[in-house]
């Protein structure tokens, strides 16, 4: 089961899964078509409706795919009659708001986010208990759980070792959650989903696998390349596209590539085909019942902003454009991650390479018309003085 199996990274995975031969039942409320419809903003790529998705998937593949329109967040006895019905296996959960500049737009965007998404993890948790199936949650959380310092280490997979001294002046070694630092209300809500998710594997034992995944890039996977009908989407905009698939398209429509601040932001990215890896692995590879929550670091490779700037401007000719930073993060940040978990479990990592880098800006080149370049600046800002002029003061990454 597959909840929010029709955005960007839902949509693909589902196929994947599909393709592999398991029986994917996709669960959406298709909030982020209307999301679209708010902000006057659309995939670069056009996206067909689910029926037809649905009908393209079984004209190529011969196999079905099941869709519910629910909002697992809101309809919670309609979410556990469907569990009940289906009967899943596992769930794969990715039906959150996702945007941080969405999150951070206005308190009704806040309210809403944390609504949503703390509702749907919850909503998802308590259906699983109710229902008595022994479910595996895979859910999809975030690299911005952890901030994006590290105190001169690597980040490890969820859980840090720590030394404690008792009273009697024993030394103890532990190993708690990473402590959290997230940098916006929407990274706040997955924050939060930690907390829940601890709990639920505390009281009720329920099995429950953590993707910590970083900046998602690309679209294309091999199945949604069968049939046009089967395109993902493709988010370029202010609140939705994300760093490196906006620089892409920016190069193809002639935009100038808008580098926040200095562009000392270094984060981690996984291409989308590794994303539909990754959740395949986390599904074959479940925790026991009784384990603790298995937290996987789901990132292939760390990159600063400017130097992906740089890297697509080479390839592609465009101009960099330093424009001034609408959040509310630390200009220079180092960022070092552990990635064992999967490596170990088989992943082939898919790392950035002009080549595949040119395979996007060939899907953006292709859909460039669709492109509206006044939706291309970010204007959501992190503060009410950022709003009103005033830039944010200076973040410091915490050690
Ligand atoms: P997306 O917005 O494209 O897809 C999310 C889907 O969930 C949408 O189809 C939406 O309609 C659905 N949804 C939201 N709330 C729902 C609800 N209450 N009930 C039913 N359906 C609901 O986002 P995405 O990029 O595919 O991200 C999926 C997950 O992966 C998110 O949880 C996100 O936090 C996580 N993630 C994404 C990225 C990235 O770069 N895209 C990176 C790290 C983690
Ligand atoms: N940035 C720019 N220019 C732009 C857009 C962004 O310099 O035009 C900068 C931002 O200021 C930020 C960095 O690029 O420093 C990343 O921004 P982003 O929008 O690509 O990613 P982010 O807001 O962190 O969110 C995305 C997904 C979210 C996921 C997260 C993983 O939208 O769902 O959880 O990546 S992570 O970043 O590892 O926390």
């Amino acid at each position: 089961m597959v909840l929010g199996g029709d955005g960007f990274c839902g949509w693909p995975t589902s196929l994947h899964l599909s393709n592999l031969g398991h029986d994917v039942v996709i669960l959406d409320n298709l909030s982020r078509r209307n999301i679209d419809n708010e902000l006057e903003a659309g995939s670069l790529t056009p996206i067909a409706p689910m029926g037809t998705r649905l009908k393209a998937w079984e004209e190529v593949s011969g196999r079905k795919i099941a869709f519910y329109r629910v909002d697992v967040a809101q309809e919670y006895d309609r979410f556990l009659d469907i569990i009940l019905e289906e009967k899943p296996d596992a769930i794969v959960h990715f039906a959150e708001q996702r945007a941080a500049p969405y999150s951070m737009k206005s308190p009704a965007h806040k309210r809403y986010t944390v609504d949503n998404n703390i509702n749907a993890t919850h909503n998802t948790l308590c259906a699983v208990v109710e229902s008595g199936l022994p479910v595996h949650l895979v859910h999809l959380g975030t690299m911005g759980v952890y901030g994006y310092g590290s105190a001169g280490m690597k980040i490890p997979e969820g859980y840090l070792d720590i030394e404690v001294t008792t009273d009697a002046g024993e030394k103890l070694q532990q190993q708690i959650l990473y402590p959290t630092n997230p940098g916006s209300i929407y990274h706040m809500t997955k924050s939060l989903d930690q907390i829940l998710f601890a709990y639920y594997v505390k009281n009720d034992r329920v099995r429950i696998t953590d993707l910590h995944q970083g900046i998602v890039w690309g679209t294309v996977t091999p199945e949604t390349a069968r049939d046009e009908r089967l395109l993902n989407r493709f988010d370029y905009d202010g609140d939705y596209g994300t760093v490196l698939n906006r620089f892409l398209v920016q190069a193809a429509v002639g935009y100038p590539l808008t580098v926040h601040g200095t562009g000392g932001q270094t984060r981690a990215f996984i291409h989308i085909r590794d994303t539909c890896r990754c959740v395949q692995l986390a599904l074959e590879n479940p925790p026991a019942a009784g384990d603790r929550v298995r937290i996987l670091n789901q990132m292939t490779e760390t990159h600063r902003v400017r130097d992906l700037a740089q890297l697509v401007a080479r390839i592609t000719g465009a101009d960099v454009a330093m424009v001034n930073n609408p959040r509310n993060e630390a200009a220079e940040n180092d960022l070092h991650v552990h990635n064992d978990l999967f490596l170990s479990l088989g992943l082939k990592p898919t790392t950035l390479s002009e080549g595949l880098l040119e395979e996007v800006t060939g899907i953006a080149r292709k859909y460039a018309d669709r492109c509206d370049r006044s939706k291309i600046p970010c204007y959501s800002t992190w503060t009410q003085a950022q709003s009103a002029g005033v830039p944010a003061p200076q973040a410091v990454p915490r050690a």
